[in-house]
């Protein structure tokens, strides 16, 4: 059903981006090419080890994330999907390598561009689909959409640009108060990092010192306005003034697992929250209903695709060092094609919701919730 290729024209040895030596235990140890920067910190080297397994899951991981993100262009295309829709295709590093820096006990919020975010945190395909077509197996029940994905340990998929920010401060509050020693990924864009609400957020986050990571993903664009002519200062890992921060390559998997784990350390140890930069990229338009190529040129995309593409830089480690053969490669990918094929079947063959949950989670009278009760609600899920 959804049969493009996954730029297989791609030359993967422009795409070995940092040098890489085997030790005698058969791991790699690969040095990054762009360093991380940083800011109030010391951060950590700017290599790493790995090995077959890691890089593997890695591939699949992102392979996964890319195809359901060509699943939801095509059901779009069809009608089958309405009203917002927002892709991540060439982020998947950052959601990825994050992800693997943290547990599964951590806590996860981000903005309207969720669906990997859904599959990072182990939710199935099946009940991002289904959402996306508003039926009653998807993981709002059809009730949330594209934007408000919810599972274990994830509130969303939120619509207001910078809204999660305070409430990512509020889950991290809740971890400190609740003493639980787990903390929590707070998730915004470039466009996002001017609004008032962050600073508001840095400014209790760390006059309390809450294990929340503030990690702002810099894609260059918010909407169709380039970074430059929405943001006074573009250094937005230094943004938080009093907070520490880190610049890194968003593009490279290694690079954000490397840099999560010590930021995840740093937060856990009590030394409070951390903002991150994700230097990535949005190959497609901010939405569905934007080509993405009226402020930014074709070229402009397709080399950040030819150069620095996540999938293809772990792809081109892993044929390099001979951990996986092209087959091999080509195997997982078709995996993730039908995955995503039966995923989507699922989901047109779900029904819409009832009538009677027309009535169902709407409140009459709105009571105050602290972030507290919202975590605890949240348990058992
Ligand atoms: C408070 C608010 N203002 C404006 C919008 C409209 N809007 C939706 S997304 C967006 C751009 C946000 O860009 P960025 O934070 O960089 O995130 P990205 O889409 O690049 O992931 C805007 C202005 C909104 N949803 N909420
Ligand atoms: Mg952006």
């Amino acid at each position: 059903m959804f049969s493009k290729n996954i730029t297989k024209t791609v030359n993967h040895f422009n795409l070995v981006r940092s040098y890489a030596t085997k030790l005698n235990s058969g791991e790699i140890r690969v040095k990054f090419d762009k360093k991380h920067e940083t800011y109030l910190c010391d951060g950590p080297a700017n290599e790493c080890v790995t090995n077959k397994e890691e890089l593997m899951t890695y591939f699949t991981d992102m392979t996964r994330m890319r195809r359901i993100e060509f699943a939801a262009d095509s059901l779009y295309k069809k009608k089958l999907i309405r009203g917002f829709c927002h892709l991540y295709n060439g982020q998947e590093a950052v959601c990825t390598g994050m992800e693997a820096a943290i547990t599964k006990e951590d806590h996860v919020i981000t903005a309207y561009r969720d669906h990997t975010f859904m599959l990072a945190r182990g939710a199935s395909a099946e009940s991002v689909l289904a959402e996306l077509l508003m039926k009653a197996t998807g993981c709002s029940k059809g009730k949330g959409g594209s934007m408000h994905m919810f599972t274990r340990n994830f509130y969303g998929g939120n619509g207001i640009v910078g809204a999660q920010c305070p409430v990512g401060a509020g889950i991290a509050f809740a971890q400190k108060y609740n003493n639980t020693g787990n903390i929590c990924l707070t998730y915004y864009g470039d466009g996002a990092a001017n609004q008032g609400q962050l600073f508001e957020a840095f400014n209790m986050a760390k006059l309390w010192d809450l294990p929340c990571v503030f990690i702002c993903e810099n894609n260059k664009f918010g909407m169709g306005t380039s970074q430059a002519r929405a943001a006074a200062g573009t250094d937005f890992f230094t943004r938080a003034h009093y907070i520490p921060g880190m610049r890194v390559d968003g593009m490279n998997v290694l690079a954000v697992k490397t840099a999560g784990k010590w930021v995840a350390d740093w937060c856990r140890a009590g030394k409070g929250p951390f903002v991150m930069e994700m230097d990535t990229y949005r190959y497609v338009g901010h939405s569905m209903s934007d080509p993405g190529t009226s402020y930014r040129t074709r070229e402009e995309v397709n080399e950040v695709r030819n150069i620095r593409d996540p999938i293809e830089y772990v792809r081109g480690l892993l044929l390099e060092h001979k951990f996986a053969t092209e087959d091999e490669l080509a195997t997982i990918e078709e995996k993730a094609r039908a995955e995503m094929d039966a995923a989507s079947e699922f989901a047109i063959n779900s029904p819409f919701p009832e009538m009677k949950e027309l009535w169902t989670n709407v409140y009459k009278e709105v009571t105050p919730i602290r972030a507290v009760e919202m975590v605890n609600n949240f348990k058992g899920l």
